[in-house]
């Protein structure tokens, strides 16, 4: 069998002890920790740029489009955008995780985090902070890591940094929202052309795929799935197969042996080193190959204001893997798209706004923000339902109970090595609440209203599912996770949308009011939910706007 694992330890080889008091890590879904390589916990590498050899921006530049971000929509817009012959410039804050690190791989492990893990943090802060009663999180030296755990007032947001955006760090779930929801999501675009057109333009650009039925039935590490779905459908809840772009073939290949494991391995949260088929392989590959295209990682755009010529100037600074500034270069475009993610481009606007640099922009720029209503939750299961010591990082299957109840269930992984008899969800729900974004001046930042407490309807939408499949099965909730006796992970979304939404702050196709030339193209233009995971449905957005903008604006 391939053994690819850097001490020859399979996951299987935690032992309990080391299990319970070692650190755990999570997934749109969870992981438990062994040792991090002695060498690579204790040190960072010296606070460099290792893309500095890669062509950057160079101070005074123009460029006729400049992308901020390399997520899903600022990925869509520079292929799109050099296919029709524009050059463009990416600036992305993040790593390009394209270099291997001492240990050969170019991501850290799950069970293992380490320098490259977290985004400029001295400390983990794992989506499951405990396990078993214990705290699991452990020091890490600081980093321009991959995973940011963004503290915003009564909500942790978790993003991916680095070329890729969330594609580096996420699930690979790419599910299309039901149709007869849509009208929900984005109230302003007809459904028609989303789901005859971009939709599966997203998706194949995406390299969507399903797990084969046959395989999934027999394979160990999809146990845990195939306990969910039977505790699912004796209460009578339907359970569908969810896509992803994790590459199926792959994954049975790793089950097999044949090839290093990923999934299998754990690998996810802080980066998948084979399987995944992240934007780094898809969307950016294509962009880059078309010779028009130009990212320049570790560049951060901290400002965007008119310039004569109907061109902007763009402020950008350059990052060392400190996270400290090591050069600031103002440079121009004709075009700016902006493509930071939810956050990151609801924060950049108002600050933007409420300074003077974009004064023009309309009151709805920081509104409309929600969390996708993400709640987590586990459930002890008896000893009869293991649900297997290994498990595939990557879900495949979920429990749609939107129409009933207001909630869609991702069946997720607790890949711990160990038999754990939990079963772990991510509930997507119609969680209401839309918070703010405002400047405050006094703080000099950018502040998000969001209140914990508003994460109750979507704990009461969740319970609509495992309150009534624990009364069948006999079992309770695991309340060692999230805290002391604590059942819901109500404290944090992977799924942050809105900010800057469509045909309000923005018309219907993402131009921002009062500034031609300036674009919002990612997660902002969602207004809170899209029912199912998001990213299918960013893409397919910017899919729409993108061609729009391309056919009327050039
Ligand atoms: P995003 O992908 O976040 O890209 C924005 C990029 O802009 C990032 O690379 C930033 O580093 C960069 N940036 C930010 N500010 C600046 C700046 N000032 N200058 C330069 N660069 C900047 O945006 N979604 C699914 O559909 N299925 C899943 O299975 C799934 N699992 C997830 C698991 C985890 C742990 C997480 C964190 C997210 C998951 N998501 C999942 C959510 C998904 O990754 C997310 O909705 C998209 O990545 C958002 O795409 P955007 O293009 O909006």
């Amino acid at each position: 069998m391939y053994d690819d694992s850097p001490r020859g330890a399979r996951p299987g080889g935690v032992s309990r002890r080391r299990f319970i008091a070692g650190t755990g890590s999570v997934l749109g879904s969870a992981a438990l920790a062994g040792q991090a390589p002695p060498a690579l916990a204790a040190t960072a590498p010296e606070a460099t740029a290792p893309e500095a050899a890669a062509a950057v921006i160079e101070p005074g530049a123009h460029v006729p489009a400049l992308v901020i971000g390399t997520g899903y929509g600022g990925s869509v817009a520079a292929l799109r955008l050099a296919q029709a012959g524009v050059d463009v410039h990416m600036a992305e804050m993040g790593m390009a995780w394209d270099t291997p690190g001492p240990d050969g791989r170019i991501f850290a492990n799950t069970t293992s985090p380490d320098y490259r893990s977290y985004w400029l943090r001295t400390r983990t802060k794992q989506p499951l902070s405990n396990f078993l009663g214990f705290p699991i999180d452990r020091d890490v030296p600081r980093h321009t890591g991959i995973l940011d755990a963004e503290e915003m007032g009564g909500i942790i947001v978790y993003q991916g940094r680095g070329v890729g955006g969330g594609s580096l760090v996420n699930g690979g779930m790419a599910v299309t929202p039901r149709r007869e929801n849509f009208g929900a999501v984005l109230p302003s675009v007809a459904p028609d052309e989303m789901y005859s057109v971009y939709y599966p333009r997203a998706n194949q650009g995406l390299g969507v795929g399903t797990v084969d039925p046959d395989w999934f039935e027999t394979a160990d590490c999809y146990q845990y799935a195939r306990v969910g779905r039977k505790h699912a459908q004796r209460s009578g809840f339907p359970f569908v197969f969810v896509p992803d772009v994790y590459d199926w073939d792959y994954m049975e290949q790793e089950a097999a042996g044949t090839v290093p494991r990923s999934a299998l391995a754990g690998e996810i949260l802080y980066g998948n080193n084979h399987g995944k088929k992240s934007l780094q392989k898809t969307y950016l590959a294509r962009a880059k190959a078309t010779g028009r295209v130009v990212v320049s990682a570790l560049h951060k755009v901290t400002s965007v204001t008119p310039a004569a010529g109907s061109r902007y100037t763009v402020v950008i600074d350059q990052l060392d893997t400190t996270g400290a500034t090591t050069a600031t270069k103002t440079v121009t475009a004709d075009r700016v798209f902006f493509a930071a993610g939810s956050v990151g481009t609801s924060k950049l606007l108002v600050r933007l706004k409420a300074t003077g640099a974009l004064p023009g922009l309309n009151a709805e720029v920081g509104r409309g923000w929600g969390d996708n209503g993400n709640v987590m939750c586990g459930r002890a299961n008896h000893l009869w339902d293991p649900t297997g010591a290994l498990q595939s990082a990557i879900p495949c299957c979920g429990i749609d109970n939107w129409a009933a109840g207001g909630a869609f269930a991702e069946v997720a992984p607790l890949p711990t090595g160990i038999e754990t008899y939990a079963s772990f969800y991510l509930s997507i729900t119609r969680n209401p609440h839309r918070a703010r974004f405002s400047w405050n001046a006094a703080a000099g930042k950018v502040d998000l209203d969001w209140q914990t407490a508003w994460k109750q309807p979507s704990v009461d939408m969740a319970r609509t599912i495992f309150d009534e499949i624990n009364a069948k099965e006999g079992t309770i909730y695991r309340t060692d996770l999230f805290g002391t006796y604590k059942i819901w992970g109500d404290h944090l979304t992977y799924h942050p949308l809105g900010g800057a939404v469509l045909n309000r702050a923005t018309d219907n196709h993402g131009r921002l009011h009062g500034y031609p030339g300036l674009y919002v193209i990612d997660g902002a233009l969602i207004p809170g939910n899209t029912t199912v995971n998001p990213f299918v449905t960013i893409t397919a957005l910017a899919e729409r706007n993108i061609e729009a903008i391309i056919a009327a604006d050039l």
